[in-house]
């Protein structure tokens, strides 16, 4: 916790003391000779939310009466991470807090760890969403985030024998001092059943199995500012406790089975990545979510206003991916079933409402839902689909004539085999705004998988490159670079990225080079002793550490970093006295449950970590460490230690990174491909401090559209084929040799799909290009400084800003 200097006056200390104590006792209910590390963590929380509320309550008030447009994010995941460090940081408190911790004994760092994450998404785009929550509360934007509170979060990755275990995430153990339950704002969200139509063609959904949404509110304060949003999560609750009659019969697993099932609905978080589960359950959860945030948000519009007609001035609904696309549908259902809209009022209210962002451009990560069971769960919902579609397309016939191949293309529904309704053009149609979250990726978005919708409405695309918040992933993550910054160029980064382009110029200046290094050095320390601490690797801090975190998948390509790493070791067999330059290799990050490939890949680097590290031979030039259970708090600890990041993507399939961001923000130096940020990144940072390798995505394109033959390259490389010889042939895994076959069959044999044969080259060469550099000490820390000074842009306040005025034309609420 950065050491704090600018408040605790002793009379702060002294009330703050108060107010903990009072927690303890009046609160936890504990004596404070008898209280644990986790009572006074939650007494503290406790009393730090309580300053808190005052304004967020303020923040609300003035909302209403600045009757100022409401956005609301609609995400199925937000990846919070821990929340104390960061409420101590938004309201400057951290000296204070400590002090008055320390002086009953306690220390603060200390209970700061016991805190769970809230680890409420997969990986980059729920992270997204924390960030922006927090950029949101920072500029004033009157946003709310809705959501799921999931009672699972994301699961616990243990690594035995080398293999992935999943165990639940069970995170509420110990309560959660940063909610608020309001039992009294309840929705009932319907499922099933059947539609009647009624008189005039009035549709009534009838026979339908309810579940109820609770809200449960988290406040998200905002750093430098009285502004205070809310993230709405919702839990699902039965509608009747308990089957009375089931129990009065001796049936007692059967008069709680009803009710289990229905709250089954908001239990566990689905821990894929990229690869949607088509399971029926998701679709429940999808529009538990939405059905109760839009009925929410009618509600409140509702409370002072008479009519729709305000709607759009009043209201902005954004879909983060396609996961609460139900939200459009229902949107539809509510004005027209329930308020009796006619429905080209309801269509054009709908459409000025929603913005829709897409995070990917992988086929099979873009959700579709057969028609079957969506009618079945959503019989009116469908129902709405089915008109929107039937009069979008006849729209299309006036415009473009009877084109049955465009049609087919442009349809909501995908006719081919099983009938399947296609989420991402429902939210394309159904949304003023669609936008990418890179350059590259919003470009690609519009030639590739929304082509023609492009074609037909090109204004409504636009790309919004993605960024990371600076409070977390500087201020908080990073203490010795944060003090170092805010001796030279003063604190006020924190609000304004931008204010670190005065680095440039003190790249050349040697003190400032010397303290930046120490300062990094001070962070790789805190990770070696971790490291040795955790999993009994002793690691040299005067090596380069080579840094790849983030979710296991093919397409990200960890396979081609450990294809580096075994070169090296190679090399170094060979040569055993050359001179090469010491390298700790870092891997971290989880493989969906069900993702055989990616899990292979985990068991690969642990078994090539468990070789290496063991190999007398190899010493202290290369160790490889997989650091289990990856994480926000374990990213906080572990970005600002990296040398080297590693963003490896193919060309063209990572839609933007954030990851990325955070490690050139920490000063880390990039090495990557031209994919998704990296590109703008280094338009930032400058060519010459960045190391891009490998074929841009329209080579990429070329060599798959030629008839891409990995054979070949590995045929033609030695190095690379005695690499591959080594996998295959059990040098990792000598008590089972075949072991590794499927991942060398992978990709010399089975067509590569991720052509990482055809830039291992490159990837190779530019890795020397790295080694040369980390000899010269200075002109390595010159790199990262200016890759500091680069990083800017890449604030998610910037891109908030864009989309606040851009896309949801809102206004900050203005506090006194
Ligand atoms: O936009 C946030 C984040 C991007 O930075 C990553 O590049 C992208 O992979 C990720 N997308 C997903 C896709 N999930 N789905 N659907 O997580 O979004």
């Amino acid at each position: 916790i950065e050491d704090f200097k600018y408040d605790h006056p002793d009379r702060d200390v002294a009330a703050f003391k108060r107010a903990v104590a009072n927690k303890l006792i009046y609160a936890v209910g504990k004596d404070p000779v008898a209280a644990s590390q986790d009572d006074w963590l939650h007494a503290t929380a406790l009393a730090v939310r309580d300053q808190i509320v005052e304004r967020w309550m303020t923040t609300t008030r003035q909302i209403y009466a600045q009757r100022l447009k409401r956005v609301y994010y609609l995400s199925m995941e937000f990846l919070i991470g821990r929340t104390f460090t960061n409420a101590l940081l938004a309201l400057e408190l951290q000296g204070t807090v400590k002090q008055a911790l320390a002086d009953f004994g306690v220390d603060i760092q200390a209970i700061a760890e016991r805190e769970p994450d809230a680890a409420l998404g997969n990986g980059g785009l729920g992270r997204l969403a924390a960030c922006f929550l927090d950029s949101m509360a920072t500029l004033g934007v009157p946003g709310i985030g809705y959501g799921i509170r999931y009672e699972y979060g994301m699961f616990r990755q243990r690594i035995v024998d080398g293999q992935q275990i999943e165990t639940p995430d069970y995170w509420l153990t110990r309560g959660n001092p940063w909610e608020f339950q309001r039992p009294e704002v309840t929705y009932r969200v319907r499922f099933g059943g059947h539609v009647q139509r009624g008189e005039g063609g009035a549709a009534r959904w009838v026979d339908t199995h309810d579940v109820l949404a609770v809200a449960y509110d988290t406040i998200i304060p905002g750093y430098g500012t009285q502004a205070t949003n809310t993230l709405r999560l919702w839990s699902a609750r039965a509608t009747e406790e308990i089957d009375l009659s089931a129990f009065n019969r001796g049936n007692y697993m059967e008069a709680v089975e009803s009710k289990n099932h229905s709250e089954n609905v908001s239990r566990v978080l689905y821990p894929d990545d990229s690869t949607p589960s088509g399971r029926e359950l998701r679709l429940h959860q999808e529009y538990f979510f939405v059905s109760a945030s839009v009925q929410d948000l009618v509600r409140r519009y509702l409370r002072n206003h008479t009519n729709f007609d305000d709607l759009p001035d009043q209201v902005s609904i954004h879909l983060n991916d396609t996961h609460p696309v139900l939200a459009v549908p229902e949107l539809m259902r509510l004005l027209i079933d329930e308020h009796d809209l006619p429905w080209d009022v309801a269509w054009d209210h709908t459409q000025k409402v929603f913005s829709y962002t897409n995070h990917t451009l992988m086929h099979e990560a873009l959700e579709t839902w057969p028609v079957e069971m969506f009618g079945r769960v959503l019989p009116r919902h469908l129902q709405i689909l089915f008109d929107i579609n039937a009069r979008f397309l006849a729209r299309v016939t006036q415009t473009h004539g009877h084109d049955v191949e465009l049609m087919r293309r442009l349809s909501l529904i995908d006719e081919a085999g099983e009938r399947r309704v296609r989420m991402a053009y429902v939210a394309v149609l159904a949304s003023h705004s669609v936008n990418g979250v890179s350059g590259l990726h919003s470009e690609l978005m519009k030639q590739s998988i929304f082509a023609d919708f492009a074609k037909l409405f090109p204004q409504r695309f636009n790309n919004k490159t993605n960024g990371v918040t600076p409070r977390r992933w500087l201020a908080q993550a990073n203490p010795p670079l944060a003090g170092l910054l805010d001796t030279r160029i003063g604190r006020g980064w924190r609000r304004d990225l931008t204010q670190l382009e005065v680095l440039r110029p003190m790249a050349q200046q040697p003190a400032f080079v010397r303290a930046f290094r120490h300062a990094k050095r001070e962070n790789k320390l805190r990770l070696a002793n971790w490291i040795d601490e955790h999993l009994r690797i002793d690691i040299d801090t005067d090596a380069m550490f080579d840094v790849q975190v983030k979710r296991i998948h093919e397409y990200k390509r960890q396979l081609l970093n450990v294809l580096h790493v075994v070169t090296r070791y190679h090399r170094i067999l060979e040569a055993p006295e050359a001179n090469h330059v010491p390298r700790v290799v870092v891997f971290a990050g989880k493989a969906a449950s069900a993702y055989h490939m990616a899990k292979l890949v985990i068991r690969l680097i642990n078994d090539v970590a468990h070789t290496i590290n063991n190999d007398e031979r190899v010493g202290r030039l290369l160790k490889v460490v997989f650091i289990p259970n990856y994480s926000v708090s374990l990213a906080e600890m572990i970005m600002p230690a990296a040398d080297l990041s590693e963003q490896i993507s193919t060309a063209g399939t990572e839609a933007s990174g954030t990851g990325n961001m955070k490690f050139a923000l920490n000063g880390a130096l990039t090495i990557g491909t031209l994919d998704g940020a990296n590109v703008e990144m280094r338009d930032n940072v400058g060519a010459d401090n960045f190391f891009i390798f490998g074929n841009t995505t329209p080579q990429v394109a070329a060599i798959r559209a030629s008839g891409y033959q990995p054979r070949d390259y590995y045929e033609s490389n030695p190095e690379l084929q005695r690499v591959l010889d080594s996998i295959r042939d059990g040098m990792f895994s000598p008590s089972e040799p075949s072991r590794y076959h499927e991942i060398f069959d992978a990709l010399v044999s089975w067509g590569d799909h991720y052509l990482l044969l055809a830039d291992y080259a490159s990837y190779i060469e530019a890795q020397g290009r790295v080694d040369a550099l980390y000899r010269d000490a200075d002109a390595w820390t010159r790199m990262a400084i200016l890759n500091v000074a680069g990083m800017g842009a890449f604030s998610s306040d910037r891109t908030i800003a864009e989309y606040a005025h851009q896309i949801w034309k809102t206004r900050p609420v203005a506090l006194i």
